[in-house]
């Protein structure tokens, strides 16, 4: 079994753990601990307990599905699954994963399995994906390649009269073509004003003269990359350049500070009182979040209140932005945290790019 679900086993102190997934409720522990590529799966778990090896239950729907090292059973009706869990479930105390389960399916296995303890085992799964391993972060490195390529393409996808909502279509179609895998979000595309939105949703308005702020992340082998850049159509003016100059070096600090033992809090408030001073304007979210199988991934990363010191092997996001009335600047880079420094796996430019 995974070293890391025996672990979580002897932390929580349960007998088993099941993590379930469906499409509503996706639950990346399954997929971490099972060892399956994440895709859209219709009501599969896995059972983890000390002494059997882990046993996938898939439904009839997903039979294709195998993974070596796993013991399978194909059931077809929901009573199977949960006759299969009450045979397989020798202890009392089973760990869960609160965070996906939904409120009715909970309540269903709570009551097909009479006499079991469900232990809220949350906080420990994300805690095991908290450092990435070298597999990992080849991944999600890979992806962020992937990205920074195909953004530093755009300005020959990009065309005259092109729509925000056209623009984001063909950029997750180059990063879905390359990655041969999902997005790990819709892209952000934001002309002008539409930039100083933090999660604008791409609208069919012509990309006209002003800045374009592109946020988007390519998936490789369910890993993800999130990275944002800051495109000017036209000349940029005094104040457009000058902004992003600042927050050009807004991330420089941010990633100078992440290095192993730094407090995320103390990392967030410098980086904001640093644009609080320089651009007038405190952060309004978070200077950047974990990144891995999920786009917020675990750690939490650099909020204002996340007191738990970076360790080396995290992936985090670094994303200072200034949201002004006619304009906004963002930009986003991935790191890994080391022990002396960190390592980019992606390095924005030092000016606005030109987009024609
Ligand atoms: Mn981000």
């Amino acid at each position: 079994m995974h070293k890391k679900a025996k672990q979580i086993l002897k932390d929580a102190n349960v007998d088993a753990v099941v993590l379930k997934t469906s499409p509503s409720c996706v639950d990346p522990g399954f997929f971490y601990f099972s060892g399956i590529l994440p895709g859209v799966l219709n009501n599969n778990a896995i059972l983890l307990s000390a002494r059997k090896k882990p046993l996938l239950l898939r439904t009839v729907l997903d039979t294709k599905i195998n993974v070596e090292g796993l013991r399978i059973k194909t059931v077809k009706r929901r009573k199977q699954v949960e006759e299969t869990l009450n045979k397989e479930l020798s202890g009392k105390r089973i760990g869960i994963n609160e965070q996906r389960y939904t409120v009715d399916s909970l309540k269903r296995l709570k009551k097909s399995l009479p006499g079991k303890r469900f232990v809220d085992i949350s906080k420990y799964l994300s805690q095991a994906r908290e450092i990435k391993e070298p597999w990992e972060i080849s991944r999600i490195s890979k992806a962020a390649k992937i990205t920074e390529k195909a953004l530093n393409e755009l300005s020959q996808i990009f065309k005259k009269g092109i729509t925000e909502r056209q623009l984001a279509l063909k950029l997750e179609f180059l990063l879905r073509e390359r990655s041969k895998d999902d997005v790990a979000f819709s892209p952000i595309v934001a002309n002008a004003r539409n930039s100083s939105f933090p999660h604008h949703f791409p609208s069919e308005r012509k990309i006209k003269k002003g800045v374009v702020l592109v946020d988007c992340g390519a998936k490789v082998k369910g890993y993800c990359a999130d990275l944002t850049r800051m495109f000017s159509v036209g000349k940029p003016s005094k104040k457009e350049s000058a902004l992003y100059e600042t927050v050009v070096e807004a991330k420089r600090r941010g990633q100078e500070l992440s290095v192993e033992g730094a407090i995320p809090c103390n990392v967030f408030k410098q980086v904001s009182d640093f644009l609080k001073r320089n651009a007038g304007q405190a952060l309004i979210h978070g200077l950047g979040h974990g990144l891995g199988m999920e786009t917020h991934d675990s750690p939490p990363g650099f909020l204002r209140d996340i007191k738990q010191p970076l360790k080396a092997g995290m992936v985090l996001t670094v994303e200072p932005a200034v949201y002004g009335k006619g304009f906004g600047v963002r930009i986003e880079d991935d790191i890994v945290v080391g022990k002396r420094k960190c390592k980019a796996l992606s390095t924005a430019p030092k000016q606005l790019i030109p987009l024609r």
